[in-house]
């Protein structure tokens, strides 16, 4: 589907899920600034469009794996922000009982099967996920995020190797935000596309502008389709930008001041805004009131998780594998 046919409100909620992303990192950014988070927290304030542009394309059946960085995927496949803001805060009412945190969200109930810190862990169990649909013999997708670093693990090469040779129903999303950690993708690749390594594998591969929504959706919406068809795996790359640091503890001091500036004048969030306005999509004050209603939603859900209980230390070692 070519964007230009989606329904305004199709568009308009494409907004309020960037805006809620946007605004939840932002509470999450200052919570962690108080003191309240334990662990560390990586943010997706900037790369949003990639979430938003790829759950957008998918049904509540389908999957996604995630990553470290992965409270907008969270929330773009439908997640509960209570519950998402709990397991941040580490409470009893969390995701995972408040003893994950915000590196281990997940929701079988909306597709989504989980995010890992072990960088490029959750490409193969897209896999997985792939080989569990052509067994079950239904027609869902899965959707599978992994950074530009991930891509220079071994499990991409496997696994993309894998789904290509049986095919399997896999979008492999990568959200090159040209750094992994302080380590500028230059500095470890030869290449300037990482979509370049979908050749080697026999699949398809896209690189489409990741700040832009629009671009996001009409190309996953592709490998969608073609994925339902039984067509066999795509590669997307989607360059973007992370605003902040890696982490909770990095000043990202080793990206040029100007690289930032030009980045930040792409923000997906104020590109969308622009657009719908520009294009009389919506009118200003229905987009103030969509703000609106995306803050307090917020707050409510920082109020729940605030209020909600920690677990109880004898309860340490439940749902725990041994
Ligand atoms: C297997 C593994 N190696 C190293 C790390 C430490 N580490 C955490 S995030 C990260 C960088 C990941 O970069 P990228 O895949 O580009 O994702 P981004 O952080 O840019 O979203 C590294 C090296 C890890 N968590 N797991
Ligand atoms: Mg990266």
């Amino acid at each position: 589907m070519h964007t230009a046919d989606l329904p305004k409100e199709k568009l308009v909620e494409m907004y309020r899920l960037m805006l809620k992303i946007r605004l939840f990192e932002e509470k999450v950014f200052e919570l962690y600034a108080q003191n309240l988070v334990p662990g560390t927290i990586h943010l997706y304030t900037g790369q949003e469009a990639v979430a938003v542009g790829v759950c957008s394309t998918l049904r509540k059946d389908d999957y996604i794996t995630s990553t470290h960085r992965g409270h907008g995927h969270c929330i773009a496949k439908g997640a509960d922000i209570k519950r998402v803001m709990a397991e941040i805060l580490g409470k009893k009412t969390g995701y995972c009982k408040g003893k994950g945190g915000s590196m281990h969200i997940a929701d079988f109930s909306i597709g989504m099967l989980g995010a890992t810190a072990v960088v490029g862990a959750g490409i193969p169990i897209a896999v997985g996920a792939g080989l569990s649909v052509r067994l079950r013999k239904t027609d869902q997708v899965v959707a599978c995020f992994f950074g530009d670093g991930a891509s220079n693990q071994g499990t991409f090469h496997e696994s993309i190797n894998m789904a290509a040779v049986w095919r399997l129903p896999v979008i492999f999303v990568c959200e090159n935000n040209l750094y992994a950690m302080g380590t500028r993708q230059s500095v470890v690749m030869a290449i300037e596309n990482i979509s370049d390594r979908a050749a080697a594998y026999g699949i398809p591969g896209v690189t489409v502008d990741g700040n832009d929504v629009l671009a996001v959706y009409e190309a996953t919406f592709a490998a969608v389709e073609r994925a339902r068809k039984g067509g066999g795996p795509t590669l997307i790359e989607c360059k973007t930008y992370r605003h902040r640091g890696h982490s909770r503890v990095d000043p990202a001091k080793y990206r040029p001041k100007e690289e930032v500036a030009a980045w930040l004048a792409r923000d997906p969030v104020k590109r969308l805004k622009e657009k719908l306005l520009q294009s009389n999509v919506v009118a200003e004050n229905m987009l103030e009131q969509i703000e609106k209603m995306v803050s307090a939603e917020i707050e409510e859900a920082l109020k729940y998780a605030l209020e909600s209980p920690y677990p109880a230390p004898e309860e340490a070692l439940e749902d725990v594998y041994v």
